[in-house]
C-alpha cells in the first residue's frame, strides 16, 4: 500500500533530480578560466593570447570564457606553472626555458646559436614538442601551443666590438641560458622580470641586458640604454599549458574548438614574431638606439661560449637531450 502511493511520486523525483543534474552537468561544463601571463598587454604574445581568449569564447558560444590577466599581475612568472599544475588556475603562459631547473630539455630552444633563425627555431620546435608535451602531461599539463621570441642580443651603453667590454658589467638575465652567457663573459647576471626592467636601470640593479628588439622596445630601452647588438642568439618560446583535468571537465565540443584556436595561435605567433623583429628594430633606430651586428671577433667569441654552452646543456640533457639534437638535426 505505503509501497504504492510512493511509486508515482518517486518517479516524479527522478524527473525532477534528472531535470536539476542536467542544468547542473550545464552550469559545471561553463567555464570561467583566469589566464596569468608575465608579460604586458602591449606584447604581441599578449595580443596573441587575447585573440586566442577571443576565438575560444565564441566557438564555445561562451562556455570556455578566458579572461587574461598581464604583466604578472595576478601570479609572478616564477609561479605560474606550479599555479596551472595544482589548479590553482585553469591555464597560463610563460616561458618555457624557465622550466629548465626541473629538466634541461625545457631549454633546448635558449641554447646559443643551436637554432638563431625562425626556420631553424620551427625545425628545433617540431623536433622537441613531443617529448615537451610527455614531460608536461606527466604533471597533468596538456601543452597546447608555443611561440618564439624574436632573436635575442645584446643590449648596453656602449659599442661591443669584441664581448670583452662585457667584464664586470651587471647583465639583466631571464633564465638560466642568459644568466650563463653572462657569466661566460665575465658578467654579472641578475634574474629581472619584464615588468621590472626599467626601475632596475632606474636604480642601477643592471645596466646591461639580453633580450629581444621586441622587449627592448615594449620597455623602452632608449630610456637607459644606447646599443643594440642583434647578435641573434636564440629564440626562446613561451608556451600556454593547461590542466589536464580542467581540460577534461570541458565538453567534447570545447575541448576541439579549444584544439582549433590553439592551433591558430600558434600559426598566427609565429608570423606575429617575425614581422615583430623588423619593425621593432626601427622603432628602437627611431629612437636612437645604435643597432648593429656582432663583429667578426665578437661572433668568434659568442660561437665558441656557444660550444660551451651546448657542450654544457648536452651534459645536463643526457640521452634525450642527444636524440632531440638528433631529430632537429635530421629535420
Ligand atoms: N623577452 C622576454 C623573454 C625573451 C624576450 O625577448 C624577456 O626579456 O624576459
Amino acid at each position: 500500500m505505503l509501497f504504492h502511493t510512493k511509486r508515482p511520486r518517486h518517479s516524479l523525483l527522478s524527473c525532477a533530480a534528472a531535470a536539476v543534474m542536467s542544468l547542473a552537468v550545464a552550469t559545471a561544463q561553463a567555464a570561467d578560466w583566469d589566464m596569468p601571463t608575465p608579460y604586458g598587454d602591449s606584447n604581441f604574445h599578449t595580443v596573441n593570447i587575447k585573440q586566442f581568449a577571443d576565438e575560444v569564447r565564441e566557438a564555445t558560444a561562451g562556455e570556455v570564457n578566458i579572461t587574461v590577466h598581464s604583466s604578472g599581475s595576478l601570479i609572478k612568472h616564477p609561479e605560474i606553472k606550479n599555479s596551472v599544475r595544482r589548479g590553482l588556475v585553469p591555464i597560463g603562459e610563460l616561458i618555457m626555458s624557465r622550466l629548465a631547473n626541473e629538466d634541461a630539455l625545457f631549454e633546448v630552444d635558449s641554447v646559443p646559436f643551436l637554432a638563431s633563425n625562425y626556420d631553424e627555431a620551427w625545425d628545433l620546435w617540431q623536433a622537441s614538442k613531443e617529448l615537451l608535451a610527455e614531460r608536461l602531461e606527466r604533471q597533468r599539463l596538456k601543452l597546447l601551443f608555443a611561440v618564439p621570441w624574436p632573436p635575442q642580443g645584446i643590449y648596453t651603453r656602449f659599442a661591443v666590438e669584441t664581448g670583452a667590454e662585457l667584464q664586470g658589467v651587471k647583465m639583466r638575465a631571464y633564465n638560466k641560458s642568459s644568466e650563463r652567457l653572462a657569466d661566460l663573459f665575465g658578467a654579472i647576471p641578475t634574474q629581472v622580470e619584464v615588468p621590472d626592467i626599467p626601475t632596475a636601470f632606474g636604480t642601477g640593479r643592471v645596466d646591461a641586458m639580453i633580450t629581444s628588439p621586441s622587449t627592448g622596445a615594449n620597455t623602452r630601452a632608449w630610456d637607459y640604454l644606447s646599443h643594440f647588438n642583434h647578435a641573434q642568439l636564440w629564440l626562446p618560446k613561451n608556451m600556454v599549458i593547461v590542466n589536464t583535468r580542467a581540460f577534461d571537465r570541458l565538453s567534447d565540443e570545447a575541448r576541439a574548438a579549444i584544439e582549433t584556436a590553439a592551433a591558430e595561435a600558434e600559426k598566427r605567433g609565429w608570423a606575429a614574431s617575425q614581422e615583430e623583429t623588423a619593425a621593432k628594430i626601427a622603432i628602437m633606430r627611431d629612437n636612437g638606439i645604435e643597432v648593429s651586428e656582432p663583429s667578426e671577433a665578437l661572433l668568434e667569441r659568442l660561437k665558441e661560449v656557444g660550444n660551451t654552452m651546448t657542450a654544457e646543456w648536452l651534459e645536463r640533457a643526457g640521452a634525450d637531450g642527444e636524440a632531440l639534437l638528433k631529430a632537429y638535426r635530421a629535420e
